[in-house]
């Protein structure tokens, strides 16, 4: 069935009031960690109200100079420090700059180069997620970045318009290098979405959006032990692109939000407090149509487009309200009840006109019955189909142009998300049942609700290489580094798996 036959279904409902927490002043006061939970199973701790006192950052867009036709950027993992509250200084990393890193942006068919510095005192990477490039540059755990090294990855653009995004992804350390900072947008357009009638001036009325939760210790410094945990890092103190207790001033009719999960653990549930939304694009790219929704649910790694509507002098704010974790035991354990605010939107006095969502685009859905291959992955523990990753171990051989159905599993009453790199899969109704519209269009990760089994259809269209292999992988980094990740090739008809190659 193509995504255009797919009926969507309707979101649930979950327009509420706005309620405002409490609001607490001394936000990285020696308060604040006395709330974390220690017990057994310890509960995520409560999300702090914030005041919106602050304008949301917006990452700069990243310089580049064409070279040969190849447009080059330069990106340098750094040290720095951040003040996210007024006079407390934390040591973070970021990309060119103290935290987080600047939005590439690139159109379809350019070639592109990366020019990537390591300038930490550790072996780091940087993996374009959600790009379709060759398996050698996908920076994964292959290419690790030794410091003071520099990496050069290049590709050709050769996908629909998407919000993608880049972040390290080293051997057993992705937890920790995230959530210290080191994470960015990348952008891709195409004359589809050039043509679309959506917002589109970049940090204006197309905003990103990087939600993330973090801790802090008495001192002011990111806690980022997560050793003995079962779920990860789960932060008291919510952030959008770095800023906590962030407001955007909103100059047009309609505003468009590219929301990026980019914690490492906690699963969002966004809603807008006082109305709905339309959806617009997910991981891969734009849906078929607009959808009307009142709530998305964001696994990590996940990512969206929004559209909000707003009148002159309105204000609203974008929250995350008890996440729907699916059957998950212990669901507090995981920030399914938490509810707080993200981002605040204040509409100016007078609005410039925003035309209503509208595109046409091609339907580029894959029939189920192109699949000739079909595989099954299980999630359980750390484990998927009763493995840990091993960096010399090719776990699946895909063969160059086919089209396969991953059936993945999560057995395990925990939250676990999949990420598959290099491609873009949709996902195929389960049991007759149609996916939600969030789930309707392409996507690179999803959220595993335990105990359903997600049937994913994707193509494997070209870059076979029998010695680099991509990964697929539980995004929850903890999950991750602790050994829930397998390798795959792409290989040509006929071709085995190479013995894995290494960056050095
Ligand atoms: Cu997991």
């Amino acid at each position: 069935m193509s995504r255009a036959e797919r009926p969507h279904l309707p979101g649930p409902t979950r327009r509420r009031a706005l309620a405002r927490r409490t609001v607490l002043a001394g936000m990285l006061g020696a308060g604040v960690a006395a709330l974390a939970g220690c017990d057994a199973i310890p509960s995520t701790s409560p999300v702090q109200g914030q005041e919106f006192d602050r304008p949301l950052a917006i990452p700069p867009l990243a310089a580049s100079r064409l070279r040969d036709g190849v447009r080059v950027f330069e990106l340098t993992a750094q040290e720095g420090r951040t003040a996210f509250a007024p006079g407390i200084e934390t040591p973070t990393w970021g990309f060119n700059a103290a935290h987080l890193g600047p939005t590439l942006r690139a159109a379809r068919g350019e070639q592109v180069a990366v020019e990537v510095t390591n300038e930490l005192s550790e072996t780091t990477s940087v993996h374009w997620h959600g790009m379709h490039l060759p398996a050698r540059y996908d920076g994964g755990p292959h290419q690790p970045i030794e410091p003071g090294g520099t990496w050069r990855p290049t590709w050709r653009i050769d996908q629909p318009a998407a919000t993608l995004w880049y972040h390290p992804h080293p051997h057993g350390a992705t937890e920790e290098h995230v959530y210290r900072g080191l994470a960015g947008l990348f952008l891709l357009d195409d004359e589809y979405s050039r043509a679309a009638s959506l917002p589109s001036e970049y940090g204006v009325d197309d905003v990103p959006v990087i939600v993330q939760d973090k801790k802090f210790d008495d001192a002011g410094r990111l806690d980022a032990d997560s050793e003995g945990n079962e779920v990860g890092l789960f932060g008291d103190v919510v952030m959008t692109n770095g800023t906590v207790g962030a407001y955007h001033e909103v100059t047009t009719e309609r505003i468009r939000l590219r929301l990026l999960n980019g914690s490492t653990a906690r699963t969002y549930q966004f809603v807008l407090a006082d109305r709905p939304f339309e959806l617009v694009a997910t991981d891969g790219g734009l849906l078929d149509r607009p959808v009307r929704m009142d709530s998305l649910r964001l696994a990590p790694g996940e990512r969206a487009e929004i559209v909000v509507t707003m009148r002159p002098r309105e204000r609203t704010v974008l929250r995350s309200e008890d996440p729907d974790l699916g059957g998950v035991a212990a669901p507090f354990a995981f920030g399914g009840n938490d509810s707080f605010d993200v981002l605040q939107l204040r509409a100016a006095e007078r609005l410039n006109p925003s035309p209503e969502p509208d595109w046409q685009y091609e339907d580029t859905g894959l029939a189920e019955a192109e699949a000739t291959v079909t595989r099954t992955f299980e999630l359980q523990n750390r484990e998927i189909n009763g493995l840990r990753m091993d960096m010399n171990r090719i776990d699946e051989t895909v063969t160059v142009g086919t089209t396969e159905i991953w059936e993945v599993t999560n057995s395990h009453p925990v939250s676990h998300s999949f990420h598959i790199h290099d491609v873009q899969f949709e996902v195929l109704p389960v049991d007759g049942q149609a996916p939600p519209p969030e789930l309707s269009g392409r996507k690179d990760t999803v959220y595993l609700e335990p105990n359903r089994t997600y049937r994913l259809i994707m193509r494997f269209e070209d870059y076979a290489d029998p010695d680099w292999p991509y990964m697929y992988h539980c995004h929850m980094l903890l999950h991750e580094d602790e050994g829930m990740m397998g390798q795959f090739v792409v290989v040509e008809p006929g071709q085995r798996a190479g013995e894995v190659a290494h960056h050095h």
